[in-house]
Parts: structure tokens; C-alpha cells; sequence
């Protein structure tokens, strides 16, 4: 993965704010995430040089980082004692954990205010931004599979809501027409023709926001962000090691684990293709998906979820679209754009891609049929 330019931050100083029992030596930034400021820093420990992550969380995407802080610190623990208790020698790998800060804190306060986070950086692993095998696609679904069910067993209480209604797609398109109405950047008119396409799907928005609040789904602890480069995958086995990024870790819906799977690891190019020819919902991958995702997932699922697996990957392609053109109209204050009309080229990519999505969705409701 390459590095990203210079240091925003101070990192030297950032340090000294975490217990780390180790001389910090430099730092870059890293990841391709969208949202925080991701920093991988090396230190010296005994003669060793180890890596930690250091990361800003987003004061635009997170309201309330110090209760997400504590959700992330809850779910990790969890993830920790149930991996020992099984005894299992790569614990510690499997996991993020949180490096605690001076005061003892998952979390730690700069002297500007941010909120920062320190993680042990899991070695012998990285994530994909593009999908390279079908092994790539089954090993990530299992495992976010596999984190469902960990997080299905969180004892006390339910985990605090990080980002209110983070995916409820009807609320999302409210949003995009919201955004459609102020126009503050002067951006809606050339935009005429993405706009009409979200408007002509605005009633499947609804479907699942529907069934969750009659009850005909289940609510469960889900991750809520599971694209392709928030899971490790083992650089010798492509096992998938560790789910990062449990910024989302809250109560949601299967379908939605699902759909972003679907999303990022079925089409053959990056989220920011601008040649749209290229983007298509590969089958083979869809197919490894379903096959991953079963197999850790189908002791609990239920049968109106599997029903939706496919109908998923439409769904979170349409909202993430939604959510790319509404930041483009409002300016581009939410995703992180690293090129002129970043936020629409992202828009344009999802579009095709669910469209490539709807054009074979009895063939994807047949393979899901032929799993459970
Ligand atoms: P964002 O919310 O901005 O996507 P992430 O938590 O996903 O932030 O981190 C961004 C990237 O940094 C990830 O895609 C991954 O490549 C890398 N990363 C994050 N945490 C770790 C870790 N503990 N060890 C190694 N790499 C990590
Ligand atoms: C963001 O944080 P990151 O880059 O893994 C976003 C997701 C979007 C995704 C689109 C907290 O994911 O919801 O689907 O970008 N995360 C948040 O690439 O908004
Ligand atoms: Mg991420």
C-alpha cells in the first residue's frame, strides 16, 4: 500500500499521550480509509522496532467518540477472552486491542480537542482495496461472519448507536433530496441525471428500514462497515485474520454486512473507477461470498435474511452511492476526496454497479437458493 504524503499531525506528540512503553522513532500516514487519520508509527522497544496504528477519529462522522471509544474497547475485550478461552496461540493477532492512554482511557484528548486511538498494527497481514481471488472474497466473508457471532455473545448492555441511523437507507435519501434542495454548492444542475436515477429506486430504500421495524427481521450487533479493506487477510495463508474498523460495531442488520461485501468485493476495480465499463457484479465472486459468508453465518440466520442476500448487494451499493452524491452536493465535507469530483466519479462507479447488480438479480436469488 503506498503512503500518503505528510504528516498532519504531530505524532511525536501524539504518543506521549498512550502508555507505550516504547521510544517512538517516526511516523506516515497510512490506509486508504475515507474517514479518520490513520498513522503508522514505528517505535523502539529493547533493540526492536514494533509498529502501532494511531488514529484521529473523524469529528464529522463521529459525534460521540468517547462512547464509541468505549463500544470499541467493550467488543475488543470480548473478541480477546473468547479467543483465549479457546486457546488460541494467535489471540492476539485476531484482535484488534487498544493500547490504553496515560490515564488509562481507550482513547486519549490532544491539546486541539481530537480524539485519538492507538492499536498494536497486526503484522504478516494487510487489507485489499480490490478483490484479487475468489479465496480473497470467501476468507473476508467468513470472517465478518465469524465476527457476528462473536458479537452476538457481547454480555451487558447494547452498544451505543455511533452514527444515528447509519443505515437506514429511506433517512439516506432523504438526505441526498435534502442536500438536492439547499444546492449550497451550485453542483444539483449538473448533476441532473444521477439525481433521477437515485429518485427512480427511492421505494426499495425502504424495504429493509420497513422489515426491521415490523419486526420481520432481526436487529443484531453487526459491523456495519464491511468493505473489503476493513479485513486483514494472512499474507501467507489469505486467511482472513482480523476485522478492523469497528468505528460501526453497533446494533444493525445482517443485510447490511452482507450488501457491503457484496459491493466491494465483487466488481473487478477500485470504488473510484471512472471508466464504468469496467465495473460488473462478477457472479464467481458473489458466488464466494455466499459460500464464505454461510459458512460461518447460517447457524443464525434467518430464512427472511438469507432470503435477502442478494437484494442486499443492490441495496448498499444504492445507499453508498446516495451517500457519495450527497456529499458531492454538499461539498464534499464527509468522505475524504483525494481529486476533482471525487465524491461523483464514486457516485458514477456505484451507479453501474448496481445497475450490473439488478441486471442479474434472479440469477443471484437462485445461487443464494442453491446454499441455504
Ligand atoms: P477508516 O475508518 O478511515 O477506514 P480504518 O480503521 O479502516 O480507518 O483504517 C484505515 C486503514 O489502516 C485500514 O484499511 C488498514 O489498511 C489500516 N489499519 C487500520 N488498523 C490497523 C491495524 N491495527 N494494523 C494494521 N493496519 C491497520
Ligand atoms: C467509509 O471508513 P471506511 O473508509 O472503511 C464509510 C462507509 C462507506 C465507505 C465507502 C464510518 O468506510 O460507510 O461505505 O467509506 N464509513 C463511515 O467506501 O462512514
Ligand atoms: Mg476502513
Amino acid at each position: 500500500m503506498s503512503a500518503p504524503a505528510q504528516n498532519k499531525h504531530d505524532i511525536a506528540a501524539i504518543a506521549k499521550l498512550f502508555d507505550m512503553r516504547a521510544d517512538f522513532v517516526h511516523a506516515h500516514p497510512y490506509g486508504s480509509g475515507h474517514i479518520n487519520d490513520t498513522y503508522c508509527a514505528y517505535y523502539d522497544q529493547a533493540g526492536q522496532r514494533i509498529r502501532y496504528i494511531h488514529q484521529r477519529l473523524s469529528t464529522e462522522a463521529f459525534k460521540k467518540p468517547i462512547e464509541l471509544m468505549e463500544n470499541v474497547q467493550r467488543v475488543t475485550e470480548h473478541a480477546l477472552n473468547e479467543l483465549l478461552k479457546s486457546g488460541d496461540k494467535e489471540a492476539r493477532r485476531r484482535t484488534l486491542t487498544c493500547i490504553p492512554s496515560v490515564e488509562g482511557t481507550p482513547h486519549a484528548i490532544d491539546a486541539d480537542g481530537n480524539c485519538w486511538r492507538t492499536y498494536p498494527f497486526i503484522e504478516r497481514a494487510r487489507t485489499y482495496d480490490t478483490i484479487e481471488s475468489e479465496a480473497q472474497a470467501m476468507e473476508a466473508a467468513r470472517a465478518f461472519g465469524e465476527f457476528q457471532k462473536l458479537t452476538a455473545t457481547l454480555p451487558g448492555k447494547p452498544l451505543h448507536e455511533t452514527i444515528p441511523g447509519f443505515h437506514n437507507t429511506k433517512q439516506r435519501f432523504q438526505h441526498l433530496e435534502d442536500a438536492i434542495a439547499a444546492d449550497t454548492h451550485g453542483r444539483a444542475a449538473e448533476v441532473q441525471k444521477e439525481i433521477e436515477w437515485f429518485m427512480a429506486r427511492k421505494d426499495e430504500a425502504s424495504i429493509v428500514v420497513d422489515l426491521l421495524e415490523s419486526g420481520e427481521l432481526p436487529l443484531r450487533v453487526t459491523h456495519n462497515d464491511t468493505k473489503l479493506n476493513n479485513v486483514m487477510l494472512d499474507d501467507v495463508t489469505g486467511e482472513g485474520v482480523c476485522v478492523i474498523d469497528l468505528d460501526t460495531t453497533m446494533p444493525g442488520s445482517a443485510i447490511y454486512d452482507f450488501g457491503d461485501m457484496v459491493r466491494t468485493a465483487t466488481s473487478p476495480v477500485a470504488e473510484d473507477e471512472e471508466d464504468t465499463s469496467k465495473i460488473t457484479m462478477r457472479m464467481f465472486m458473489f458466488e464466494a461470498l455466499v459460500k464464505g459468508y454461510l459458512s460461518s453465518a447460517k447457524e443464525f440466520l434467518t430464512d427472511k435474511e438469507v432470503s435477502l442476500l442478494a437484494f442486499s448487494g443492490k441495496l448498499l451499493t444504492m445507499e453508498c452511492g446516495s451517500r457519495f452524491l450527497t456529499d458531492y452536493l454538499k461539498g464534499d465535507v464527509y468522505f475524504k476526496v483525494h481529486k476533482d469530483r471525487h465524491n461523483l466519479i464514486r457516485t458514477r462507479s456505484q451507479m453501474a454497479l448496481a445497475e450490473s447488480i439488478e441486471a442479474q438479480m434472479s440469477e443471484m436469488e437462485a445461487l443464494v437458493a442453491k446454499y441455504r
